[in-house]
């Protein structure tokens, strides 16, 4: 096996890339790549350790049971950041509101960090796998001043940096600086993310598709459609498709990144706007899925155009192999 390149060295090697680098980017990353590390520590711990098992007993913003893990994962990429100062504010799932810093330091931070620190965490229980989104834009308002929430509100064609941490049978995180989507896996014996996927590519079309069949009733006839051609046996064209959905979306799109496929979260007549959250489950996905060669819609726009209006706005999701998602528009 040739060198193993770390993920602190791809970094910095990006910085190097990048000219004019000052190097906060690089810092906020490795400052992502730690939180990782500890975050990812406790949820192998899960089923040991009774105190970050089961619910927390509050609810979030988006009214659902926060688990204990998420509100520790929330909390250990917050301080992380607050400590490391690369940022000057955080927009969460976990938070009502975003938190703007009020350091000196933090206020002369340079970007704004966008997390859904434990996405899928209803299936901790399970020990199914789990992931952490994130996304990184350049603030808008002033260094030196309080983040605002225009800072937060930007379209995904703004996203510097986005990845996805996945905590499944091994433990990766998968990132773009927008020069393509690299994936490193965690070794825990030296505590070190490898280069392990090096500039992952979306396959222009493949077998696999991933929704939940249970919100079928409640689905436009176009996706009701597209879910029946999934299902019809034709030799030609490949059909019937495998369907696999395990209600963890960075488990199921890291799935589609790798083999190709499609996932689609749509709206429904009881979610219009659909179940996930633009601003930080879906841009980032988008961003990571079109930096790969893949697309990403809300089944009629693309979502990294999308202008976002509120920090929890939700939004549906279609997202994966470019002929697939294609295919899937024909029937919309
Ligand atoms: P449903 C998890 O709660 C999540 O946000 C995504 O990770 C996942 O793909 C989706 O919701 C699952 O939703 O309604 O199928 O349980």
């Amino acid at each position: 096996m040739g060198h193993l390149v770390t993920l602190g060295e791809h970094i910095l090697n990006n910085q190097k890339r990048v000219g004019h680098s000052t190097g906060e980017l690089s810092h906020l990353l490795s400052c992502i790549r730690l939180a990782a590390k500890v975050v990812n520590s406790e949820i192998n711990k899960a089923g040991l350790v009774d105190e970050i098992m089961g619910q927390y007993g509050k609810t979030n913003v988006q009214g659902e049971a926060q688990q204990k893990l998420d509100v520790y994962a929330n909390r250990k990429f917050i301080d992380a950041f607050e400590a490391y100062s690369q940022v000057c504010g955080v927009a969460s799932e976990e938070e009502d509101s975003f938190v703007a810093f009020e350091s000196d330091e933090c206020m002369q931070g340079k970007y704004v960090l966008l997390i859904d620190p434990l996405d899928g965490s209803s299936n901790i229980d399970v020990n199914v796998s789990i992931g952490t989104i994130f996304s990184i834009y350049k603030r808008k308002s002033l260094r030196g001043t309080k983040a605002n929430l225009d800072d937060f509100l930007q379209r995904g064609t703004e996203i510097v940096a986005a990845g996805y941490i996945v905590y499944g049978s091994s433990t990766m995180m998968v990132l773009s600086v927008g020069n393509g989507v690299h994936g490193f896996t965690f070794d825990p014996s030296v505590g070190v993310f490898f280069l392990s996927h090096e500039d992952i590519r979306i396959p222009k079309s493949g077998k696999i598709y991933s929704v939940n069949e249970g919100n079928y009733p409640f689905f436009s006839d176009g996706i009701k459609e597209y879910l029946k051609y999934c299902k019809e046996h034709d030799k030609e064209t490949g059909r019937p498709l495998t369907s696999r959905y395990i209600g963890s979306l960075v488990s199921d799109f890291h799935r589609n990144m790798i083999k190709g496929g499609i996932y689609l979260y749509p709206e429904t007549t009881l979610a219009p706007q659909g179940k996930l959250r633009l601003l930080y489950e879906c841009k980032p996905i988008a961003f990571l899925a079109e930096q790969a060669g893949g697309k990403a819609t809300d089944g009629e726009n693309r979502i990294l155009e999308i202008e976002p209006k509120a920090l929890h706005q939700r939004t549906p999701l279609i997202v994966g192999s470019s002929d697939m998602v294609d295919k899937l528009h024909s029937f919309l």
